[in-house]
């Protein structure tokens, strides 16, 4: 059974040693969001906190939902000792198998009901989540939901928003993004409003799948019932005219308006660094906001690794860079994001069928979203487990040959924020993208490639398998 709501979920995370329940009275300025952060570095238990300074009791705080590939697991219904690459086949199974949702009249979120002059967005404990961050960001860990007019194609999108005052927010609506593209193209380009609505405190899989590269025209709802093997429950807003999830613990409903921008940001990002500086950008008017009782804020601290970004973003975009490799035929037996490096760096396993196929593998990673952000990537022969750090560090300074392995890509479009670009390339979303050769030269021959000195390479089967037979029995207490 999927998880009903975000409350279910954090129950199941709490049987599991993955929650940190803290009684402890926290300040939502900084406090809280430090904490958070140090969880991320640690890969800690998710900080549950109860009691927030300024605020009611009842009124709390989740962060980093899901900063572990535990939880992960977890919010799956896999075993939470599952491995990377088991998340990444379950994941790559079931959002092929998409499940709509349904409507249902009523749901918890409608609890409380606040409209005009009775809307206060600090209401919630919006956390000052990092040092130096340009305000109190409400949504950090939630789903956007916003809806083409012409096609209503209703996209789902988890896309930051800091308070500005107690009924407007603002924040990213990126072109590239699908919000951006809605809202560039649709709604801004007729001089409309653009209506929106935001689930925050969602069962796990909906905030997931928020932050998950799925196509233009594909509603996340329908992935998201594909994740969890059950419809999502939504129920109609109250001011506007799209769907929440029933269960989420706050929804806000409200406008864009053409041509409005406010100034937003800095904020802590994805690459582990304040990257971008405070910019006019557009504006959330709230109308309405609707809450469960004691409703829990949820919260992610992006920075450095290992956060909730490093882990969605190394599951989905691997998974839909695995899908374009398939697509292109190209020979992929392995893929990796390590979360150590923000989503700038991928590698590939392949068997090698001819020379330069490592040029296609580079070439089909950038060729769309979300590849087209990972400026690195890394090519190893299929004997090199690509989850492996200690297999692919010693491919890598082993086999890439620092001339011929490397290939740099002078003029290539990149994704913003990525830290060492100069001003002027992060202006103009241009750089250069770089990829490793580090398998063997199809052309040289047997003689000349050394032999890999492993356990598993340079022993007879026999003696490898007494060796393990018998490691408990030699006294070695770890397998
Ligand atoms: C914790 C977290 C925060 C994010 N914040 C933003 C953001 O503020 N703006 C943005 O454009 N993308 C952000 N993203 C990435 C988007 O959610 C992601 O690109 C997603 O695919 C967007 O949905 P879309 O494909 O429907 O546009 C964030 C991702 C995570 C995991
Ligand atoms: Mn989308």
């Amino acid at each position: 059974m999927a998880f009903k709501d975000l409350r279910e979920f954090i129950a199941k995370c709490e049987e599991s040693g993955e929650v940190q329940v803290i009684h402890q009275e926290v300040d939502w300025n900084l406090e809280a969001g430090a904490i958070t952060r140090r969880c991320c570095e640690l890969s800690a238990p998710a900080p549950f906190f109860q009691k927030i300074k300024d605020y009611p009791a009842g009124y709390r705080i989740f962060g980093a939902p899901l900063a572990t590939f535990r939880r992960l697991a977890i919010a799956m219904e896999l075993d939470p000792e599952a491995s990377y690459q088991e998340i990444l086949a379950e994941y790559d199974r079931r959002r092929k198998n998409p499940i709509k949702p349904r409507v249902v009249a009523d749901g918890p979120c409608k609890e409380n009901i606040h409209k005009g002059d009775d809307v206060d967005l600090y209401e919630f404990p919006a956390p000052m989540i990092h040092g130096g961050d340009g305000g109190r960001y409400l949504s950090t860990w939630h789903v956007i939901v916003t809806k083409d007019p012409d096609t209503g194609w209703v996209n789902w999108g988890m896309y930051r928003q800091m308070i500005h005052d107690k009924t407007s927010m603002g924040g990213l609506l990126y072109p590239g993004q699908h919000i951006g593209m809605i809202h560039r193209r649709k709604y801004e380009a007729r001089n409309q409003v653009m209506p929106f609505a935001v689930a925050i405190g969602t069962e796990p899989i909906t905030s997931f799948v928020g932050a998950a590269p799925v196509g233009e025209d594909v509603n996340e709802a329908d992935i998201a019932g594909g994740l969890r093997g059950e419809p999502v429950e939504l129920v109609r807003c109250e001011t506007v005219d799209l769907d929440v999830p029933a269960t989420a613990e706050i929804v806000i409903e409200g406008e864009v308006h053409p041509g409005e921008r406010k100034m937003e940001g800095p904020f802590g990002e994805y690459v582990g660094y304040r990257a971008m500086p405070s910019l006019p950008r557009p504006v959330y008017r709230v109308k309405c906001v609707t809450h469960r009782h004691n409703p829990i804020l949820t919260m992610s601290n992006m920075g450095m690794p290992v956060d909730d970004a490093d882990v969605v973003q190394g599951i989905t975009w691997a998974s839909a860079v695995l899908q374009t490799l398939r697509d292109c035929e190209l020979p992929v037996t392995g893929i990796y994001m390590p979360p150590e490096c923000c989503s700038s760096l991928i590698v590939v396993s392949i068997k090698t069928p001819y020379a330069y196929v490592a040029s296609q593998i580079a070439a089909a990673v950038w060729s769309k979203r979300p590849g087209n952000f990972i400026p690195k990537v890394i090519i190893v022969d299929d004997d090199v487990d690509p989850t492996n750090k200690r297999e692919v560090m010693h491919a890598w300074a082993t086999k890439c040959h620092p001339v011929r392995g490397t290939t740099v890509i002078p003029r290539a479009v990149i994704a913003s924020g990525i830290p060492y670009y100069s001003p002027e390339e992060l202006a103009d979303n241009a750089g250069t993208n770089v990829y490793y050769d580090c398998t063997w030269p199809k052309r040289w021959p047997k003689e000349h490639i050394p032999q890999r000195s492993s356990f598993n390479d340079i022993y007879p089967e026999e003696i490898k398998a007494r060796v393990l037979e018998n490691w408990a029995n030699y006294g070695f207490t770890r397998p």
